[in-house]
């Protein structure tokens, strides 16, 4: 039998559900590339953008009812519903496959399906994994050769470990809200999606395989998948310290993770790993070891400018897909935020939803519009961004957007404390998901829409990570978004984010000023850096603050999330609550 024996077999049983006119497998050349989008210029869902100033870059438009991950429609398949948990919708894998079938069934008539082979991870690095996606979608297919390691490459990666992959079958389907779905199968590795093209819901190496799937398989060998950005803070004398944080969606782990350095001057920099996920293994010195699954960036475009994220912008400025932004009458591609100066759009831009735009409207581009961006292409990408071993990581920063409670930086006690740390994490949602915007949930480690199992095993599993390490990650928790009694932001936040960080180091290298609260270790206000800022002393008061009373309410709103997971909340994370509220109590 041949390494592609499987593959073949697969992709045949595929073709014969959904019946396809062509079955076409990608090879991931640039030649292919430019005749998927050629095609997609001919049907007209794409459209060139200028070519001076936005060389090689499209724009294409999604159906207005699909443009952000729905969550109610993602499921976690497996034979118990206790491994996906309270806070995951499980269906059993024969009932997912009964209800779903039909739908695939013959839904690809008059299609052509597109054979995605994929890596990700490094090439050669130990937690590579191959995938195949399926998919009906030309857009599909050219995302995924940004967003991945597509094409050849994966076949001959395929041949050297014995022919595992995970196969993934998308299906655009016909965009029923009805008829969406969105199935992870960990069980035996295999991903089936339908009734949506949004990357999140339809580019399966991403959210599908590198998390939910990922998370499964590091639960069970031993090793972390993580929704986190990865970066390398350089310090005047060259050393670089490498940090993963997880933040909601849309919170700014892209901007966190390309932060141009106000400090640079003084020598401290900021390189680039990677923005959205990290994978980790423990190493034989006893560190944490992460790569960057991904080889590109689906960032949120809304908000990004050259002030807030001048290497994105750049990074985007060739080379990139955009999707559901607007369109200027000079082909450029335009979202609220992307000219400082301008809160309104050139005469005559055209929406996201292809009307001419009128001020009033409404957005000129969705809340949740992106760029598909080559990571290679960020003026801060790391050298060592794509090393198989991956970077060493010595703190993690857990974060969310939170107008009060949380102070701009605390650091956990220990490991175990900061695990509850992340735990206990809540944020305002955002439009990166379908539903209100702007409401607390809880999401811990970022992980709530994203983690392929039972959240409480998950924690466990984190403790049980601790037990390996030698020499564990230091836990911060950021919050960039507090705000005054006026409902203004308290910290400029972007690249004076730099200063939190530098913070970090010293901590993690023995020094840093800090004194102990009931929620951890914060800055003294002399301790951060602000020289140069419009801070003054009130402001930095309040932005450290700890308040007993509103973290009281915290504490209560955290046990009922905590309880729903019964006899699977480890005793560790219980424990760190019930210490938690006794120290508040007795700082009030
Ligand atoms: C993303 C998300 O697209 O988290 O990265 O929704
Ligand atoms: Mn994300």
């Amino acid at each position: 039998m041949s390494s592609r024996t499987a593959l073949e077999a697969w992709v045949d049983e595929c073709a014969r559900l959904t019946q396809p006119d062509t079955v076409y497998w990608c090879d991931g050349s640039e030649q292919e590339y430019q005749r998927l989008i050629e095609a997609m210029m001919q049907d007209g869902s794409m459209q060139r953008l200028n070519p001076k100033s936005y060389p090689n870059s499209y724009l294409y438009h999604s159906d207005p009812s699909d443009v952000a991950r729905t969550e109610e429609d993602t499921f976690i398949c497996t034979t118990r519903r206790e491994d996906a948990g309270p806070t995951n919708h499980w269906m059993s894998p024969d009932e997912a496959k009964a209800k779903v079938r039909p739908i695939f069934e013959g839904s690809m008539r008059g299609r052509t399906m597109y054979v995605v082979p994929y890596v990700m991870g490094p090439l050669g690095s130990p937690l590579m994994k191959v995938g195949v996606e399926i998919t009906d979608s030309p857009y599909v297919a050219a995302s995924m050769r940004i967003m991945t390691r597509m094409g050849k490459g994966a076949l001959d990666a395929l041949d050297t470990n014995g022919g595992e992959f995970v196969p993934g079958l998308h299906c655009t389907g016909n965009l029923d809200p009805d008829q969406r779905y969105i199935l992870h199968f960990p069980e035996e590795n295999l991903i089936w999606s339908v009734g949506s093209g949004y990357g999140g819901n339809a580019l399966l190496g991403k959210k599908c395989l590198s998390l939910r799937l990922a998370s499964w398989m590091g639960w069970k060998n031993g090793w972390l998948a993580e929704h986190m950005l990865i970066l390398g803070l350089e310090d005047p004398s060259g050393n670089v310290t490498y940090m993963a944080g997880a933040f909601p969606s849309a919170c700014g782990k892209t901007n966190l993770a390309m932060l141009v350095s106000p400090l640079a001057d003084e020598g401290w920099k900021v390189w680039t790993i990677g923005d959205d996920i990290a994978w980790m293994r423990v190493g034989e010195d006893g560190r944490l070891w992460a790569v960057n699954p991904e080889s590109g960036f689906f960032g949120v475009a809304p908000g990004t400018n050259v002030a807030t994220n001048p290497n994105a912008m750049a990074t985007l400025s060739h080379n990139s897909i955009f999707t559901n932004v607007a369109v200027t009458p000079n082909d450029e591609p335009w979202w609220e935020g992307i000219d400082p100066d301008h809160k309104t759009p050139p005469e005559g831009t055209i929406d996201w939803l292809g009307k001419r735009f009128t001020p009033g409207d409404g957005p000129a581009a969705h809340p949740n519009a992106r760029f598909t961006a080559p990571a290679g292409q960020c003026p801060s990408i790391s050298p060592h961004w794509e090393d198989p071993q991956g970077v060493p990581i010595s703190a993690f920063i857990f974060g969310g957007r939170r107008a009060r409670v949380a102070p701009l930086v605390y650091q956990a006690f220990n490991w175990r404390h900061g695990v509850f740390v992340g735990a206990g994490m809540a944020s305002e949602t955002t439009a990166a998901a379908k539903g209100k915007v702007g409401v607390v949930r809880r999401d811990p480690m970022a992980m709530l829409p994203f983690c392929g199992y039972n959240m409480g095993d998950y924690w466990q599993h984190w403790l049980n990570m601790g037990e390996k390490l030698t020499n564990p990650p230091q836990v911060f928790h950021v919050n960039w978004f507090r705000k005054d009694d006026e409902g203004r932001f308290l910290w400029p936040g972007f690249g004076q984010n730099v200063r939190v960080l530098r913070w970090m180091q010293e901590r993690i290298n023995g020094g840093g000023k800090a004194v102990k609260t009931a929620v951890g270790y914060v800055p003294t206000p002399d301790a951060l850096d602000l020289e140069g800022l419009d801070i003054s002393d009130a402001q930095a008061q309040a932005l450290l603050d700890v308040d007993p009373t509103e973290w009281e309410q915290e504490w209560t709103d955290q046990r009922p999330f905590f309880e729903q997971f019964g006899e699977h909340l480890p005793r560790a994370i219980e424990e760190e609550h019930r210490a938690l509220g006794e120290r508040i109590r007795a700082a009030r």
